[in-house]
């Protein structure tokens, strides 16, 4: 898709936060320092939300405009050891609610890092999506990291541990851009079928 406009909206910590904007809405989601944000800027071609080597760094819902049609949904990252437990769980409940109750959220994009195999709280997240009946796709970035051999053994491995087909993982790597032709092909795919009601 060509991105004609990209624009931060607001941050949200809970649903009085969240945009009165009727849009379709697609969500980044996944273990802290994956590169969700990292993900969403290159889908943009454009540094709009902020990344960082500091696990943790988004912590609010981020909200983002793309072309005046969809909204892009940064939300903070889980199972980041050193957070503390009150913090954890009050992260845990921001996401939980948002993911339960937006009826604007048309996909889920559940982003792996293609270095490591998925955690217990990627494959719960995976779980729950399913039974939630929420559209969803699973990337696996920083695919530059890896020889292509490598490349190869980290999706298979990825698609035996969530019990998903090899062809349902996508690779990707935010530096180079390579494999965004399918993600936004399922973005588009999605996002076109919406009507608020
Ligand atoms: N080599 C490489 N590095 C990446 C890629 N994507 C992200 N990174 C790096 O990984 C680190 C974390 O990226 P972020 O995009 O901030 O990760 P995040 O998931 O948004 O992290 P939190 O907001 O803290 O949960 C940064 O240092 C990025 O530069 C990629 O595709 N390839
Ligand atoms: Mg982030």
């Amino acid at each position: 898709m060509k991105v004609t406009s990209a624009e931060f909206v607001t941050s949200a910590a809970g649903p009085e936060g969240y945009p009165k904007e009727r849009l379709a809405e697609v969500a980044f989601m996944g273990k802290s320092n994956v590169g969700k944000s990292s993900l969403l800027n290159s889908l943009l071609n454009k540094k709009l939300a902020r990344t960082s080597n500091t696990p943790g760094r988004t912590q609010l819902i981020n909200y983002f405009r793309v072309n005046r049609a969809i909204l892009f949904v940064d939300l903070p990252g889980y199972g980041y050891a050193k957070v503390p437990m009150a913090i954890k769980k009050q992260w845990g409940a921001m996401v939980e609610n948002y993911l339960a109750n937006r009826k604007e959220l048309v996909l889920s994009i559940l982003i792996l890092d293609s270095r490591h195999a998925p955690t217990a709280n990627d494959l719960q997240l995976k779980s729950w999506l399913e039974h939630s009946g929420l559209p969803f796709i699973v990337v696996s970035t920083k695919a530059d990291r890896l020889s292509n051999n490598q490349l190869r053994n980290s999706l298979r491995t990825t698609s035996e541990s969530l019990g998903m087909g090899l062809d349902s993982i996508l690779p990707y790597s935010s530096i180079t851009g390579r494999g965004a032709d399918r993600i936004w092909k399922a973005i588009t795919d999605r996002t076109e079928q919406f009507r608020p009601d």
